[in-house]
């Protein structure tokens, strides 16, 4: 992996994905692209393209005008905006997929597109997920995903394209906004914490779901990329996870370093039921046998890190 192209660039994890690269593999090796040009860092600190990702020819055009050597496919909807807008989220998130593996095959990349804990559905075992076990969502982002594992390894065993995902669980930071996901509640507590002292869950309590501080996300994409190929065997895609947690446990951890913070529920029944169809717990072991995973940010951590960098960012 030396030079890459990152569709999505300007999501939650393309934000942070594509500063940690420029400063491991050079600025000019890190070609963000987006559909909309939003003036950030990710923009302004090396190579950014316009791209709908739904336009293949463009996207083929962009990857041989860099000559990059792997292709990182972030462009999704999420799962709340895919719920409410299902068609549109087949088309794009399946549509940019196949586009993306195409160019993959055809110019010889490197792949990755992230799977999800979306992936799994209410008749998968909810606690110490298997890695290989029922993949049956009844969400179309779930669809969506299931279909991107199959697919991705189907480019791989019948084209060798080097596929390799991960499934991840609700990723956590500070430096985007919350956008259309149901485990989004756990990034706005931390900015409601810091912004109003109190924070009102469309998740209910004692909802537990697997979640990951971004760090340790980005970090995950990397050492996957850079894995022996010879040594994956689950390549599309890897249980991750670094913790499993509630909203209230979310809540008492913030107590921690905000005593007054309060919390109180307004439950949407549409994220919530999503919430509910997805695992507790999922188990991480292939990831870690197969390339090493290992997550650093446990809740504490994670917590007392948000909360000093959102302070940064929203008061200062
Ligand atoms: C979502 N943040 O909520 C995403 C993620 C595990 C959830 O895929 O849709």
């Amino acid at each position: 992996m030396k030079k890459v192209l990152v569709t999505g660039a300007l999501g939650q994890i393309g934000s942070e994905l594509v500063m940690e690269m420029r400063g491991i593999y050079g600025e000019e090796n890190i070609i963000a692209t987006d559909i909309r040009d939003n003036g950030s860092k990710v923009v302004t600190s090396g190579p950014f393209e316009l791209l709908d990702v739904t336009d293949g020819e463009r996207m083929h055009d962009l990857a041989k005008k860099h000559q990059v050597d792997t292709i990182i496919h972030l462009a999704a909807l999420l799962s709340a905006t895919a719920e409410q807008k299902p068609l549109l989220a087949w088309n794009l998130n399946m549509g940019g997929l196949v586009n993306a593996l195409e160019i993959a095959r055809q110019l010889n990349l490197q792949f990755f597109t992230p799977s999800s804990i979306g992936a799994f559905g209410p008749s998968t075992p909810k606690d110490q997920t298997p890695q290989d076990t029922i993949q049956r969502p009844t969400t179309m982002y779930g669809v969506n995903k299931v279909s991107g594992e199959l697919l991705s390894d189907y480019y791989f065993h019948k084209f060798n394209v080097d596929t390799r995902g991960l499934r991840f669980p609700g990723l956590i930071s500070y430096e985007t906004l919350p956008g259309g996901g149901t485990t989004d509640y756990a990034v706005d507590i931390y900015y409601q914490a810091v912004m109003k002292g109190h924070y009102e869950s469309f998740i209910d309590r004692g909802t537990f779901m697997d979640m990951m501080y971004m760090p340790d996300a980005v970090k995950s994409i990397i050492d996957l990329m850079e894995a022996d190929s010879s040594k994956l065997i689950h390549r599309n895609a890897f249980n991750v996870s670094a913790m499993s947690v509630s909203p209230e446990m979310i809540g008492q951890s913030i107590q921690r370093f905000i005593p007054d913070f309060t919390l109180r529920y307004k439950v949407d029944p549409v994220r919530q039921q999503i919430a509910e169809s997805w695992p507790n717990a999922i188990d991480a072991s292939a990831a870690k046998q197969e390339w090493g995973f290992r997550a650093k940010y446990d809740l504490e951590a994670m917590t007392e890190d948000m909360l000093q960098k959102l302070k940064v960012k929203l008061i200062s």
